[in-house]
């Protein structure tokens, strides 16, 4: 692939916060891409590279964007590359940092989100079906979708509490059904919370979950969607998920939720209860990215249960869940294109976490765009789980819906997912 020309530009996201986008040309085509960004964000991602000045509140990225439109254009433009790994290798070594901090992992990803496609339309294939081939993966799975309904924590300006709170219909047949079940229940839900609290407790979150000011406990959150699972009557096909995002709720060695103190043992046995309550099958950020003894007794408490999966103890980084394998830390991989900052190695994350037997969970950022690549990348590997927020506002429904134009495409072809490691 010969790159003709690279540019970038400063855009918003999903919560009018500046992002990157950017745009290349080959000798086939213009293609485009947009790069998401988090708000409770692991210490250990990537460095988000932004302007700290003046304008939207020292958010800006117009740094980012100068470092696609300079150096890495000047490293890139009029050069020949043969695959994927070529030019993320490139822009590795340009970057020359361990969390891409020179160049900021916003410009490198957009870079190397862009080329993807590039290489795709260069081989007359489908994105999914690229991204397949990098993988080592002719097996196109649509995902069983993790829908966060109900929005807490930093989310929605929270502190000590628990961020996201899940509907994971497994028992659908397809990802269409899923979908479906999903977004019926999450109307169901919004019905229950209208009659019930009023007008302002249907106001969503930065992911398109309720956040009802009256319902703080988890213990009510989970009965509230519980309940919205058996009117619409799908109580045998809806499990649910939880992120807690316990990084946001942890300080000098113990976790506040609400007014709750807890020690690492005492959490574990505050979510156990939630476990043989409620039909909970994935877990996520239960501990600290730090707290490793916490998430090693967790694993071995419920691992055998329950997808434990790691996002902010992991971020994506090989390194990381190299430790977390040998350490029995967790069982599944939450993947974050922008936690790691190139397409090649965040599939080099979905490999490591294959190889161990672990699940892996594409997942969105809290601050999105309409970008739907994440949709092919899930698709792609055939791993099987998303987690791509409410199905409601654009930013998410732009990956929903994409999902259900490739399961078109595939027809009798299309496999769906399911909580087990493929
Ligand atoms: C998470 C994500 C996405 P953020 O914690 O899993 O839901 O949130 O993008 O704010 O890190
Ligand atoms: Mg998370």
């Amino acid at each position: 692939m010969k790159i003709v020309s690279i540019k970038g530009s400063q855009i918003l996201d999903s919560r009018g916060i500046p992002t990157v986008a950017c745009s290349i040309k080959t000798g086939t085509g213009s293609f485009s891409a947009m790069v998401p960004s988090g708000t409770s964000t692991g210490q250990y991602e990537a460095l988000e590279l932004r302007d700290a000045g003046k304008e939207f509140d020292g958010k800006g990225v117009l740094k980012a964007v100068q470092n696609v439109n300079g150096p890495i254009a000047k490293a890139l433009v009029g050069k020949l590359f043969q695959t994927q790994r070529d030019v993320d290798t490139a822009l590795i070594k340009l970057d020359g940092t361990k969390n891409k901090s020179r160049l900021g992992g916003n410009a490198i990803l957009a870079v190397s989100m862009a080329v993807c496609r590039a290489g795709a339309d260069e081989r007359r294939m489908n994105l999914y079906e690229y991204i397949g081939q990098l993988a080592g993966n002719k097996s196109f799975v649509l995902p069983v979708p993790q829908l966060n309904v109900m929005n807490g924590g930093y989310h929605v300006g929270l502190k000590n509490d628990i961020q996201e709170s899940m509907f994971f219909p497994s028992g659908a047949k397809s990802f269409s059904e899923a979908l479906r079940i999903g977004t019926e229940a999450y109307h169901c839900l919004k019905k229950i919370l209208l009659q019930k609290y009023g007008v302002s407790a249907t106001l969503i979150g930065a992911e398109g979950g309720f956040v009802p000011e009256a319902v703080k406990k988890q213990a009510d959150r989970m009965t509230l969607i519980q309940q919205a699972a058996e009117e619409t009557g799908y109580a045998k096909k809806i499990d649910f998920a939880i992120d807690a995002a316990a990084s946001e709720f942890y300080a000098n060695g113990s976790y506040q939720i609400g007014s709750q103190k807890f020690s690492s043992e005492s959490l574990v046995e505050y979510y156990s209860e939630f476990i043989s309550n409620y039909s909970i099958v994935s877990l996520e950020d239960a501990f600290s990215d730090d707290d490793w003894s916490g998430w090693t007794a967790l694993t071995k408490k419920l691992g055998s249960q329950l997808q434990i999966v790691g996002d902010d103890l992991l971020v994506t980084n090989p390194e990381r869940i190299k430790r977390a394998i040998s350490e029995k830390a967790c069982n599944s991989l939450l993947l974050k294109v922008n936690q790691i900052g190139t397409v090649s190695e965040s599939i080099d994350a979905f490999l490591i976490a294959k190889n161990a037997g672990w699940t892996t969970v594409v997942s969105h950022r809290s601050g999105e765009t309409e970008d739907s690549f994440i949709a092919d990348l899930v698709v792609g590997l055939g791993c099987g789980q998303s987690k791509f927020g409410a199905p409601a506002r654009s930013e998410r429904t732009a990956k929903y819906n994409r999902l259900l134009q490739i399961e078109e495409t595939l027809g009798s072809k299309a496999r769906f997912g399911s909580i087990t490691a493929r």
